[in-house]
């Protein structure tokens, strides 16, 4: 990205560049704000046969919200950050895609005079870079009663803008469209330099000179009525005069080329979508290949282990059928003191039997048995 001093030191960037927007420039309090927000509301509406719609919500709720304040005698404030929204014009049937960009003034004074880096103003350059037509709002007021600082920025500042975008690859071709902005206050003003041309060929004649070829025109965003204390406040009873004709004169240049543009950038990404899902399918294909290569490797493997195993155990010698099982040691038996014998007694002497006389055979004696039959 160049920085803003490449604006100055004049050297702007080789390559080629898609020139795909229509951006605005202009200083602090040119009335970017209320211009962009009622442009965008009047072609929202498909006033004058320009329509406008947003891509991001928030441009859309920006601008509508700005003209409701309008429509309450309110004017927006300063523009503290820059926001930045693609919109879809259409007008005559050609359909271009615009990058509606609002942004604080002091961005455009540090890109264009201050040439000072900074990354809204880099951003803004880049913007430039990539411009296929600008619209310059350039407050007459300013030009004509403003203090030597304020006026450098429109003097100095746009001459700075235009010719960087000049001199930048394709920069020739740009249409470049100055609007004078707040002309329902500053008519008679332009009116006494000849109209708008001659107005900008006497004040800021460089901006011709740099700048080459260039439509201008006269516009109001707004009117004004005094309110309580005479201070002049937004009246939006009239419609906004000469805004959607800048915008229509960039339509007409660059319009059809935008529309192609647009064509192409949808051709060239369904494209690379293509080309994403082959390589994604190729990627899945490569990797279930892997897998099934893995899963006959790894089968392969298991079935020679499994023939290594039953070769094993068929071809094994026989083993003997006895117990292999390691001999069960027993415990080491405790040592139990043996008790030391108690000493037997003598034997008393068996006395003699005393001699008796001899009783006979006791044979007669006996008792005839009873088992052989009973007595009578
Ligand atoms: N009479 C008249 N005054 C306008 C019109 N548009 C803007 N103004 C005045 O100009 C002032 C600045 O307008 P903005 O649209 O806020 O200007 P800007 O360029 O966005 O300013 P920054 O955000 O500070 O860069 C407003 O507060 C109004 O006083 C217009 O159409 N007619
Ligand atoms: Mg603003």
């Amino acid at each position: 990205m160049p920085t803003a001093n490449a604006t100055q030191n004049a050297e702007p960037p080789m390559p080629t560049r898609r020139r795909d927007r229509i951006l605005m420039l202009g200083r602090r309090k040119a009335g970017k704000t209320v211009f962009l927000a009622r442009l965008y509301e009047q072609a929202w509406r498909g006033g004058d046969g320009l329509h406008m719609r947003a891509a991001e919500g928030a441009m859309h709720e920006l601008c509508m919200e700005i003209v409701e304040q309008l429509h309450h005698g309110q004017w927006p404030a300063a523009t503290a950050g820059s926001l930045c929204s693609e919109v879809e014009v259409t007008w005559l049937g050609m359909q271009a895609t615009m990058l509606m960009l609002d942004y604080p003034g002091e961005v455009f004074r540090q890109a264009f005079v201050e040439g000072g880096g900074g990354a809204q103003a880099d951003e803004l350059i880049d913007h430039l870079d990539h411009a296929a037509a600008v619209i310059l709002l350039i407050d007459p007021g300013n030009v004509h009663a403003g203090s030597a600082r304020e006026v450098v920025d429109d003097d100095y500042g746009m001459v700075q803008a235009v010719d960087y975008l000049r001199r930048s690859p394709g920069g020739t071709q740009v249409p470049l469209a100055v609007a004078l902005t707040k002309c329902d206050e500053h008519v008679g003003l332009v009116r006494s330099a000849g109209g708008a041309r001659g107005f900008i060929e006497s004040k800021i004649p460089n901006l011709t000179q740099y700048g080459g070829r260039m439509r201008i025109f006269a516009t109001a965003a707004v009117r004004t009525r005094g309110d309580a204390l005479g201070r002049p406040v937004p009246n939006t009873q009239h419609e906004p005069a000469g805004l959607s004709d800048a915008l229509k004169y960039c339509m007409k240049h660059v319009g059809a080329a935008m529309a192609q543009a647009a064509r192409n950038n949808r051709e060239a990404a369904r494209r690379d979508e293509l080309n994403r899902a082959a390589a994604r399918d190729r990627r899945f294909a490569q990797q279930s290949f892997r897998r099934w290569v893995g899963f006959w490797v790894a089968m392969g493997i298991f079935g020679v282990v499994v023939i290594v195993v039953a070769l094993f155990v068929a071809f094994r010698e026989p083993q003997p059928t006895e117990s292999i099982a390691p001999p069960v040691m027993a415990p080491p038996a405790e040592v139990v003191p043996v008790p030391e014998p108690e000493p037997v007694p003598e034997p008393e002497p068996v006395p003699e039997p005393e001699a008796t006389e001899d009783p006979g055979p006791r044979i007669g004696k006996l008792k005839p048995s009873t088992a052989g039959g009973s007595e009578p």
